[in-house]
């Protein structure tokens, strides 16, 4: 059983100073970033639709459960300078909801469109990641209204602000679109390790 061996002689775990990205200050806690009201939606109510360049689909919440869920552990960086490590989700992974989607030819952009009204926007190929994932249970309990329940998006490899809360719509696009924060000068992609903070 290699795989198995191979775990007695992995490497250290990275120290937090390494998985911290420039800029940012750790947090225990989990603060909460929300623009405007906290919307409550209940899982009834909550549905997910699929509209723009892909064949128009709208999932219920237990056609959303059928899909296979898996459990995730990662690192989440605010913009506003804080970042909290080990956060535990239980969601569903990216690609296994587009597989369940016939995407037109052409889509390059996607926009994310939130109960509530707020709008964040990625490139397919940054948001068609293996490690990106809607999320509805966080630490084991169902996901907090503030925290975006009953079902936000996870995008663990850029800042917070496009892991959309309370994520209602997801319109494919041939072309780029900015989201709210986007259009009000924050950077267009937002690596946190290369500090993509702001457009200016
Ligand atoms: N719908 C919606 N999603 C959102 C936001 C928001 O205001 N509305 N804020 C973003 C920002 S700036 C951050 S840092 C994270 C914060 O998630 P948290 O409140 O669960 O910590 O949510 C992101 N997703
Ligand atoms: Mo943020």
């Amino acid at each position: 059983m290699i795989g198995k061996k191979f775990k007695f002689f992995r490497k250290p775990e990275a120290t937090e100073e390494e998985r911290t990205p420039p800029g940012q200050y750790l947090t225990k806690g989990f603060p909460v970033l929300t623009y405007g009201e906290t919307p409550h939606i209940t899982q009834e109510e909550w549905q997910l639709r699929f509209w723009g360049k892909v064949a128009e689909k709208t999932f219920t919440w237990s056609d959303f459960m059928s899909l296979p869920q898996d459990e995730f552990t990662i690192d989440f960086h605010c913009v506003t300078r804080w970042s909290k490590l080990d956060v535990k989700w239980t969601g569903i992974k990216v690609p296994h909801l587009i597989s369940q989607i016939e995407l037109q030819p052409g889509v390059t952009h996607v926009m994310f469109h939130c109960y509530g009204g707020y709008t964040t926007n990625l490139t397919l190929e940054e948001f068609n990641r293996e490690d990106n994932f809607f999320a509805h249970t966080l630490f084991g309990d169902p996901l907090p209204d503030e925290h975006g329940g009953p079902m936000r998006l996870v995008i663990p490899h850029l800042y917070a602000w496009k892991s959309a809360k309370w994520i209602k719509e997801i319109q494919f696009l041939d072309r780029e679109e900015l989201g709210f924060w986007e259009r009000n000068g924050y950077h267009k992609r937002g690596e946190p390790w290369a500090e993509e903070r702001y457009s200016f």
